[in-house]
């Protein structure tokens, strides 16, 4: 089917509170949301980049530019495609996984509501509910983390996340896992704030019996991960590093993780994702959902995804109130912990038009 329109929608959505991690404070995401028109049906996919490129390369300016003019012209002259040959027909523009997820998630979205089928299904999702996580930005005072961890483990989380950096760690990680007790699923992320050299110094924490060590070097340094899982008993997880299956099965090879994150804006679409999962069930690694402070939008797809059988570890697929007060979709909360994989066509849900009005979205038609 031809599509009979295409735009982004763009709006920036004010955080709770300042989100703080090694890489900088993020106070409001920069949202763009890819929106197509097939047969009748439309179809919606989030661009998960920040507003600097400070998580990876990509920035919300830069997508709009890479969408508007090198991603969404080779749809449109393509004519008649599936999300299963959007990945092919994208893949001789280099790099921008992001903006190219949100492109195929879009097409995704509008294929499923054309033929009434939920994203759950098609992926081979199995779960009705997915177990809450929440990731806790970094604060200027244990204190105040504490308070933070304390609030969300009132609203029924099953597992903190916290962030670390050096100066910001095992005292830290020490001070939770006293407040919380032995029973309550902790991890952290460093978000690549470490070297090799800090091997010693990151050992420390195998004493707080964590569920992982999220991305503590660099993207590239594969090696150096898999040296340093060598010096650790807690597990080490990849997230940055993880830009596509390839990358989830060398660095599964190389023993640079026993444990893979799972973003699809950063491996550039859900079936890549799926295709990460496939890889790590294989070889026995369990995944997680991994989480970019997306809208009701990403969140809604992210939960399909997390409901594939090989998601054994909670995800950090939180409410919307954990970083919205007012969502772009419905709102999606906890029950009992837990957050419900939507079951309607598509992704099961779409923006509300007066929420996008009052945040003063706007909207670039995208032409041939
Ligand atoms: C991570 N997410 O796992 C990321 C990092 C992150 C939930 O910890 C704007 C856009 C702000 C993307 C802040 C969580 C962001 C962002 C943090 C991603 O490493
Ligand atoms: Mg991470």
């Amino acid at each position: 089917m031809k599509f009979d329109a295409i735009e982004l929608v763009r709006f920036s959505l004010p955080l709770v509170t300042p989100f703080r991690t090694s890489f900088g404070v993020q106070d409001a995401r920069d949202v763009i949301l890819v929106h197509v028109q097939v047969g009748g049906a439309d179809g919606w996919g989030e661009n998960v980049a920040g507003i600097e490129p400070l998580y990876s390369a990509e920035f919300t300016d830069a997508s709009q530019l890479v969408l508007r003019d090198h991603l969404l012209p080779r749809l449109l002259a393509a004519g008649d495609v599936t999300a299963a040959e959007v990945g092919h027909l994208l893949a001789p523009v280099k790099g921008w996984a992001m903006a190219k997820c949100a492109v195929e998630a879009a097409v995704l979205d509008a294929e499923l509501r054309a033929t009434d089928r939920s994203l759950q299904v098609h992926l081979g999702g199995t779960r009705h509910r997915i177990p809450a996580g929440v990731s806790v930005g970094l604060f200027e005072t244990i204190a105040e983390t504490l308070a933070a961890v304390d609030g969300y483990l009132a609203d029924g989380y099953r597992r903190i996340k916290l962030k670390i950096e050096p100066g910001r760690d095992v005292e830290l990680v020490a001070a939770v896992r006293e407040r919380i007790g032995p029973d309550v699923l902790l991890q952290v992320d460093a978000n690549c704030a470490y070297s090799l050299g800090d091997a010693r110094h990151l050992a420390r924490l195998d004493q707080f019996d964590l569920l992982l060590i999220e991305q503590p070097l660099d993207e590239d340094d594969l090696r150096q991960h898999a040296a340093l899982a060598r010096q650790l008993r807690t597990p080490l997880c990849l997230d940055e590093s993880i830009t596509s299956a390839r990358a989830a099965a060398d660095a599964i090879a190389l023993g640079a993780c026993a444990i893979v994150n799972i973003k699809p804006g950063r491996v550039g679409g859900f079936l890549e994702a799926r295709r990460i999962h496939d890889v790590c069930a294989a070889n026995g690694v369990p995944v997680w959902c991994g989480g970019m402070l997306e809208t009701g939008i990403g969140r809604a797809a992210n939960l399909a995804l997390a409901s594939l059988p090989g998601f054994t570890l909670p995800a950090d697929l939180s409410a919307s109130d954990r970083y919205f007060r007012r969502d772009v979709t419905e709102p999606f909360v906890l029950a009992d912990g837990h957050l419900t994989v939507p079951t309607g066509p598509g992704i099961g849900v779409t923006p509300n038009p007066e929420v996008l009005r009052a945040l003063g979205a706007v909207t670039e038609a995208i032409t041939a």
